[in-house]
């Protein structure tokens, strides 16, 4: 009995320590744990307590003065005082003696969602106000606020001023209706479709702060892949407690239409766009809709894209199917988001150019609610692409720049790959639309052509496991996400910086280093996979590892046709002397990018065709330095091993533990591209592999015959 009791004490404790100690991720980067090693903070502690709302106070200003109790009770611990606050919260709503309080310019400058944190006076006191024009505005600046206490920043002459540069910032979950998601690993869709409408999971609102906290305000809830159930009444029913949950967050929902849907479930005999009975039923279907949810976002559609059904199937256009869902949602306030990932069956051209040829010829003829929704790159979400040649050529219409947070082409949830670098890179080339400083940032952000319809699209990498992204650390990436997409100049240190203290606290050592290991992760993963350019090499289906031999199938699904390696050399001449995809980009771009003297190294073999002896600026030639540069990508894994183990007491055991085992697999699958790729082309270039890079450890026979089964995240295991 006596010893039962004791099994029963020891099992109970151990429970209490793992609930305790236990940093399962959940709380992503709104830990509020006490900042004990901020003095100011502390100084400030019981003058900054959170102000409480009014009963008759919006949804939005409640949960915006929760989360401000929440933080700083958190953060402050027992310094927190719960008296009289001297935080204030203003909007033009406010008492008119704290309304007075800017001056019109201050809030003006502010837009709808925007807001300013500085020090104020107010009645003999010293106060911190949080200023908007909206309650959107207060709960973003409150997000902030906290972002700045938990950065452990000063307070001190705290004047922070900020509004978002992009009007749409959206996720795209990729998610099924059955709960399955593509190309996410990360367990279930979090959208638990058969209990809704009837239960609100709680972490729904999580995921709304979460969203909020980093300014992302809308959702496309599931997969450009479309099914049309999701458009009948007993689906809208769910959509619409969704909508109803993340409102005050302000996030407004979206869907993706497949475009077949008068068809599959309408019972019309054509989606004709141009028909009148499919345009009567996509107008009453929205209506519908707005029934549901009075503040519907909009359709993302992926149309006449591998296999999914659009207007071409009826010898209409990309603007007639744009147009005939963007004319119904216009009296709505809806907007489209029309794809711009398309690519015939019929493998008529280098894929490449696909898109451009298509768009372009259509710019002037969309409505002014569609968007064209544009990948950063003109293939796939590549490890590595150069931008897309869209961007900056249709100057009459929008782009969406669609950016994949989840990492189908970059180890999936089981590699660290921080993706703020590579998206940097994207927004701040140069298109030269407009003369030099056209970056893609600003034909996103409007500014280039002067469009107000502004939008920015992440593929979202979260499903249901219980820290939301599965690699510990991935999480970094839905925060870069929409930190960027608010505001697209924030460096990448900047966001690795706040996301780690956020994170994992404010420690020096603990910062730093987690803080290298993030900025140099996306550059390692692009070495010991698709380095100088070389791209959708990977294994086909899953996309998980490596396959540069795979040649079966329809040629722009297979890794030949992108690599071209020959006896010769190896890469795809894109150039005029090829298939002139280069052509499609400005001439300052064409020039820059026109010869591999002249290219970035980083895309040397994208654009060109180039001899394995071509002597690289190393010195060393094209052969040892794609050697070389697989070696180092596998060294650079390693090290991120040994770094991360450096960490070892100074952070909780349970995300130690699980991203060392990781990292490891990480090293381990590098070292398998490594081997895969260099045993495949050295069959090409007949050289040797230069001294310094280990042979690979088994025949090409191996790594051909090497099989992953049951990966996660794969479309053709899902249906
Ligand atoms: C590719 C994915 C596929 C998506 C497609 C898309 O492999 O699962 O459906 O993109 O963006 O990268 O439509």
């Amino acid at each position: 009995m006596l010893t039962q009791l004791r099994k029963l004490i020891i099992t109970l404790s151990l429970v209490l320590a793992t609930q305790i100690f236990a940093e399962d991720g959940y709380r992503l980067w709104l830990r509020y744990d006490a900042i004990s090693d901020n003095a100011l903070a502390s100084r400030y502690a019981s003058r900054i307590a959170a102000p409480r709302a009014s009963a008759e106070a919006s949804e939005t200003m409640k949960i915006a003065t929760e989360e401000l109790q929440r933080g700083l009770s958190g953060l402050l611990g027992e310094q927190y005082s719960d008296g009289a606050p001297a935080l204030l919260l203003i909007t033009p709503d406010s008492p008119s003696e704290l309304a007075e309080l800017l001056n019109d310019e201050e809030q003006d400058g502010l837009g709808t969602e925007g807001y300013l944190i500085k020090e104020i006076d107010f009645k003999e006191n010293s106060h911190i106000a949080i200023a908007a024009n909206s309650d959107q505005g207060i709960l973003y600046g409150a997000f902030a606020f906290l972002r700045h206490l938990q950065t452990n920043q000063s307070l001190e002459g705290i004047r922070i001023v900020s509004s978002p540069k992009i009007g749409h910032r959206l996720l795209n979950h990729w998610d099924n209706l059955t709960r399955t998601i593509e190309r996410t690993m990360v367990g279930a869709s979090i959208w638990n479709w058969f209990d809704l409408p009837y239960y609100i999971e709680p972490y729904y609102h999580d995921y709304a702060r979460a969203c909020a906290s980093v300014g992302i305000n809308g959702t496309v809830l599931t997969n450009v892949n479309a099914n049309a159930t999701v458009l009948r009444p007993q689906f809208l029913e769910k959509v619409a407690a969704l909508a109803d949950t993340f409102r005050p967050y302000g996030i407004r929902v979206y869907l993706t239409a497949r475009f077949s849907a008068p068809v599959e479930i309408g019972g019309l005999e054509t989606a004709d766009p141009l028909d009148p009975a499919v345009i009567k039923w996509w107008t009453d279907k929205i209506d519908e809709i707005y029934t549901y949810v009075p503040d519907f976002g909009g359709f993302v559609v992926k149309a006449n894209s591998e296999g999914q059904p659009g207007p071409q199937n009826y010898g209409r256009d990309h603007a007639d199917g744009a147009n005939l869902l963007a004319r119904a949602l216009k009296p709505h306030g809806g907007i489209v988001m029309w794809r711009a990932f398309v690519y015939d069956f019929e493998v008529k051209e280098d894929r490449h150019k696909q898109a451009y040829t298509e768009f372009t010829e259509l710019d002037g003829r969309f409505e002014s609610n569609v968007s064209i929704q544009t990948k950063n790159g003109a293939i796939d979400f590549m490890p590595r692409e150069p931008f897309h040649p869209l961007f900056g050529a249709t100057p009459e219409t929008p782009h969406t720049l669609e950016l994949q947070i989840t990492q189908e082409y970059l180890g999936g949830d089981v590699h660290l790959a921080f993706l703020a670098p590579m998206w940097k890179e994207t927004l701040e080339s140069d298109t030269f639309a407009r003369g030099p400083g056209s970056t893609v940032a600003k034909i996103v952000d409007g500014t280039v052509f002067d469009h107000d319809l502004t939008a920015i699209a992440g593929v979202a990498n979260i499903g249901n496991e219980r820290n939301w992204t599965g690699h510990p650390l991935a999480a970094a990436n839905w925060y870069a996400f929409g930190r960027l997409a608010w505001d697209h100049q924030i460096s990448s240190e900047q966001i690795a910086d706040e996301w780690t203290r956020m994170t994992f606290g404010n420690d020096e050592e603990v910062v730093s280093t987690i803080e290298s290991l993030l900025l140099g992760s996306h550059q390692t993963v692009v070495d010991y996979s698709m380095p100088l350019g070389l791209h959708h090499i990977m294994y086909p289906g899953h996309h998980y590892g490596p396959a540069p031999w795979w040649n079966q199938g329809r040629p722009d699904w297979t890794s030949v046709y992108y690599h071209r390696a020959d006896q010769e050399g190896i890469g795809f001449d894109r150039t005029a002397s090829g298939t002139d995809a280069l052509g499609q980009y400005a001439p300052e771009v064409q020039e820059a990018w026109g010869t591999p003297e002249s290219i970035p190294h980083k895309y040397l073999l994208w654009f060109h065709h180039v001899k394995w002896d071509y002597e690289m600026p190393s010195g060393r030639t094209l052969w040892d330095e794609l050697c070389y540069t697989y070696q180092q990508g596998v060294e650079e894994a390693g090290e991120m091993v040994e770094k991360w183990k450096t960490l070892e007491g100074e952070i909780d055991q349970q995300r130690f533990a699980r991203t060392l085992a990781l990292l490891k697999r990480q090293h381990s699958d590098a070292a398998f591209w490594r081997d895969a790729c260099l045993a495949y082309f050295q069959t090409f270039s007949d050289r040797p592999i230069p001294e310094g890079v280990p042979k690979p450890e088994h025949d090409l026979e191996y790594y051909k015959n090497f099989e992953l089964y049951h990966v996660p995240g794969h479309p053709g295991e899902q249906w």
